[in-house]
C-alpha cells in the first residue's frame, strides 16, 4: 500500500496522449505507440529506433507531443526538446512504426504544423503566428506565435515586453498571470500582475517595454480601490463596483441599455436570461457577424460586468446565491484562458481570443455560446477506459437527454461509461452518497435557452480552493446518433425509493469538468476542453467537486502533483490507520480507493481490478463504531441475482475495513 503504487496505478496508467489524424499512445512503461483512429490498443505499433521498440520521453530527451497520419500510411511524430522547451522537432516512421527521420523545425515549420493539424504545440493558445489577445484594456497585450508578450502600440504596431534585455515570455511568467497594462505619465507602461494566491504586483517599463526592476512592488486592496477608481477598471474582476441611482447613463450602446434598464426596473436583478438577452442585444447592436463590436459596445459590457455582485442573481439549487453568472460574464467581456480556443463538440478547435473592441460580433456570439449557453462542448474523443485492454480509441457525436437533474441524489445515480474517468466518477459517487444534499450548492438551473436546450452553472473547486462556475447543457456524448444512452457517464440513476430513473447529474458533471480543465485549474497534463484531457486522475476531484482536502494515511508526509489538497498524513501517535478511516466512515467521510490488483469473491466475481477507482462507505449508518463498508464500482450497480448468480464484477459489495486497508494495491484516501 505505498503512496507510490498510487501513482502508477491511476494517474500513470497506460495513456493516449493525443489522439488527432492518429492516436501518439504512451503504455504503461512510458514507452511510445503509434495507431489509427478506431483501432484497439493491441493493433497499435511501438515506436522503433533500429528496429528496437521502448522508445520514451527520455531515450532521445525529447518529449512526444503528437502523432498523426501521413499520406504514405507512415506516422509523423511532433517531439519537444526536454531541456529546452522552445525547440520543437518532427520525426517520421512508417507504418509499422519504424523511425525513418527527424530534423528540428524552425519557427515556421512549427507554425506551419499547428496550423496544418489544429494543434497548440508549443501552449501559447494559439495556432501558428497568430497573435493572441491577453488583455484588452487602454493598453492591448498580445502573444506572439512563440509565447512571448507584446504590447499594442496606438497605431497597431507592437513592442516586446522585455526584462534585462530577453524578450518576456508566457513559460518565464509561469504562475503569474498579467491582469492589466496601462500607460504611464511621461512615456512606458505600468503593467499588474497577480500570482497564484491572488497578490498584486505593480511594475513599470520604458518606452520601449523594457521592465525597469526597481519599480517591481506589491499593491494593497486599498491601492487595487484606488487604482480601479483611476483606471476605471475592474482590475480584480471583483465585480464590486457600487452601483450608483442612474449608473445606466454611461452606456453608450442603445440597445444593451434599453435591456439593463428594463431588466433592473424597481431594482429588479438580472438572471442569466436575463444576461443572455443583454449579449443578444449587444450581438445585434453591431450590425453584422464580421463587424468590429468597437470600444463603446465593449466599455459597455464591462461596465455591467464591473457591476455584477449588485446586478445578478443566481441562486444554487439551495437557493443560496452564487458568483455563478459574475464569474462567466468576467470571462466573457474581462478575458480568460480557455478563450483561445473554441471547440464546440467538433474533433479539432478552432482558435477564439478574448473580447475587444476589434473583436467581431461573430467572436461575441461564441463567447456568449461557450460562458452563457453551454455550447462549447467538448472534444468527445477518448482513449477509453484503461482498465479495459480492449479500449479503442472512440469518437463520437453529441445528443440532447431530456430528463431531471437530479432524483435522490446517491452513488447509484454514478455509472461509467467508455471514458477513462474513474477517479472523477468515483469522487462524485462519494460525495453523492455520503452528503446528497452537497449537489445542490454545485448546480445553478438556468431552465431552458432560445435553442431548446436546458443550461445549468456547475461549480468547480481548483488545486487552491478557489470557485470557477462554467455552463453546461444537456447534450452529450452517443456512439451513433440513434443511440438512447450516452457514451461516458450514463443518464441513469437510483431515486431514493430505489426505483430506476434518468438522471443528468454525473454526465453533467463529468462533461463540465472537461469544460473547466480549459480554465487550467485542475493542474492537469492536457488543459484541453476534451474529454480525451480528463481520462486518469486521483483523489484530488474529490475535492474539485466538493472541496476540502483529501488524506490518505502513510509513514510520511507526500504532496502528489505539487499539490497540497492531494497530501499524505502521519497517523496520529497513539492512534492507528485503520483507527483513522474507521472514524471517517462513521463520520460520513468521503472515502475514495484506489485499486492495484486484482481480488475476485468466493464465486469469481472481480471485486476490485487494477487501474480503476472505488468509493467506500458506511455499511451501517444507524451505528456509530461500526467497522464495515460497502464498496461501490462506479461502472454502476451489479448484484447477484436469481438469473446471474455470479456478475462479471459486483457493485455495491460488503467488506470489512480492516480487510479492505490491508488488501493489496488499495489505497484509502479520505475527505479532511
Ligand atoms: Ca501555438
Ligand atoms: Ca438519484
Ligand atoms: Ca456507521
Amino acid at each position: 500500500m505505498s503512496a507510490n503504487s498510487l501513482d502508477q496505478d491511476v494517474s500513470s496508467v497506460a495513456y493516449a496522449r493525443h489522439i488527432g489524424t492518429a492516436v501518439l499512445y504512451v503504455g504503461t512503461d512510458g514507452t511510445w505507440s503509434v495507431g489509427r483512429v478506431g483501432q484497439k490498443v493491441s493493433e497499435y505499433q511501438s515506436v522503433k529506433f533500429n528496429g528496437q521498440g521502448g522508445v520514451h520521453d527520455d531515450s532521445f530527451e525529447v518529449t512526444a507531443l503528437a502523432a498523426e497520419l501521413r499520406n504514405d500510411g507512415g506516422y509523423v511524430l511532433y517531439l519537444q526538446s526536454n531541456q529546452n522547451p522552445a525547440q520543437f522537432f518532427e520525426a517520421t516512421t512508417d507504418a509499422q512504426g519504424n523511425l525513418t527521420g527527424a530534423k528540428a523545425l524552425s519557427n515556421a515549420e512549427l507554425f506551419a504544423a499547428e496550423v496544418r493539424y489544429g494543434i497548440d504545440l508549443n501552449y501559447n493558445g494559439g495556432l501558428g503566428d497568430a497573435m493572441v489577445l491577453v488583455d484588452a484594456g487602454s493598453v492591448n497585450l498580445y502573444l506572439d506565435g512563440l509565447g512571448g508578450y507584446q504590447l499594442q502600440q496606438t497605431d497597431g504596431s507592437f513592442r516586446p515586453l522585455q526584462f534585462a534585455g530577453q524578450a518576456v515570455t508566457l513559460d518565464m511568467l509561469e504562475g503569474f498571470e498579467i491582469e492589466t497594462v496601462v500607460p504611464k505619465t511621461g512615456g512606458g507602461y505600468q503593467i499588474y500582475v497577480r500570482d497564484e494566491d491572488d497578490n498584486l504586483f505593480e511594475l513599470g517599463t520604458d518606452q520601449a517595454g523594457g521592465v525597469d526592476a526597481g519599480t517591481i512592488h506589491t499593491v494593497g486592496s486599498a491601492q487595487i480601490a484606488e487604482l480601479e477608481k483611476s483606471l476605471g477598471e475592474d482590475i480584480n474582476a471583483g465585480g464590486d463596483t457600487p452601483v450608483a441611482a442612474g449608473w445606466t447613463s454611461l452606456l453608450k450602446t442603445a440597445g444593451v441599455k434599453a435591456q439593463v434598464e428594463a431588466l433592473t426596473a424597481n431594482h429588479a436583478k438580472i438572471n442569466h436570461a436575463g444576461l443572455v438577452k443583454i449579449v443578444d442585444a449587444a450581438i445585434d447592436s453591431a450590425g453584422g457577424a464580421n463587424n468590429q463590436i468597437g470600444a463603446d459596445l465593449f466599455n459597455d459590457l464591462k461596465a455591467i460586468a464591473a457591476r455584477g455582485k449588485e446586478l445578478f442573481t443566481a441562486p444554487d439549487l439551495a437557493g443560496t446565491e452564487t458568483g455563478y453568472l459574475l464569474d462567466v460574464f468576467n470571462q466573457l467581456v474581462n478575458g480568460s484562458k480557455a478563450n483561445n480556443f473554441y471547440t464546440g463538440g467538433q474533433t479539432q478547435t478552432q482558435t477564439l481570443g478574448n473580447l475587444s473592441p476589434s473583436a467581431t460580433a461573430s467572436t461575441l456570439q461564441k463567447l456568449e455560446a461557450k460562458w452563457l449557453l453551454g455550447q462549447d462542448l467538448p472534444n468527445p474523443t477518448t482513449e477509453g477506459d484503461t482498465a479495459n485492454p480492449n479500449a479503442a480509441a472512440a469518437s463520437g457525436v453529441y445528443k440532447a437527454f431530456n430528463a431531471e437533474l437530479i432524483s435522490g441524489a446517491s452513488a447509484f445515480d454514478v455509472n461509467q461509461g467508455s471514458a477513462g474517468t474513474c477517479y472523477l466518477l468515483a469522487s462524485m459517487a462519494a460525495v453523492a452518497q455520503v452528503n446528497p444534499t452537497a449537489l445542490n450548492s454545485v448546480f445553478v438551473a438556468n431552465g431552458s435557452s432560445t435553442d431548446g436546450l436546458q443550461t445549468w452553472g456547475v461549480r468547480f473547486f481548483d488545486t487552491n480552493g478557489k470557485v470557477h462556475w462554467v455552463t453546461a447543457n444537456n447534450q452529450f456524448v452517443v456512439k451513433n446518433p440513434e443511440d438512447t444512452e450516452t457514451a461516458y457517464s450514463k443518464v441513469k440513476g437510483v431515486d431514493a425509493q430505489g426505483n430506476q430513473t434518468k438522471e443528468l447529474w454525473a454526465p453533467l458533471l463529468e462533461k463540465a469538468y472537461a469544460q473547466a480543465n480549459e480554465l487550467q485549474i485542475f493542474g492537469r497534463t492536457t488543459q484541453t476542453n476534451s474529454m480525451l484531457a480528463i481520462e486518469g486522475g486521483l483523489a484530488e476531484a474529490v475535492v474539485n467537486v466538493a472541496g476540502g482536502k483529501v488524506t490518505t494515511f502513510t509513514d510520511e508526509v507526500t504532496t502528489y502533483n505539487g499539490n497540497s489538497i492531494l497530501q499524505t498524513s502521519v497517523v496520529p501517535t497513539g492512534s492507528t490507520a485503520l483507527e483513522q478511516y474507521t472514524k471517517a466512515m462513521n463520520e460520513g467521510k468521503v472515502l475514495f480507493i484506489v485499486s492495484g490488483a486484482t481480488t475476485n469473491d468466493a464465486n469469481g466475481a472481480k471485486l476490485f481490478v487494477p487501474g480503476h477507482a472505488y468509493m467506500a462507505y458506511d455499511a451501517d449508518t444507524s451505528n456509530p463504531s461500526n467497522t464495515s463498508v460497502k464498496v461501490y464500482n462506479p461502472w454502476g450497480v451489479s448484484v447477484s441475482t436469481a438469473q446471474e448468480p455470479t456478475p462479471t464484477y459486483l457493485a455495491p459489495f460488503d467488506m470489512d475495513v480492516a480487510t479492505l486497508v490491508g488488501t493489496d494495491g488499495i489505497s484509502v484516501w479520505i475527505s479532511v
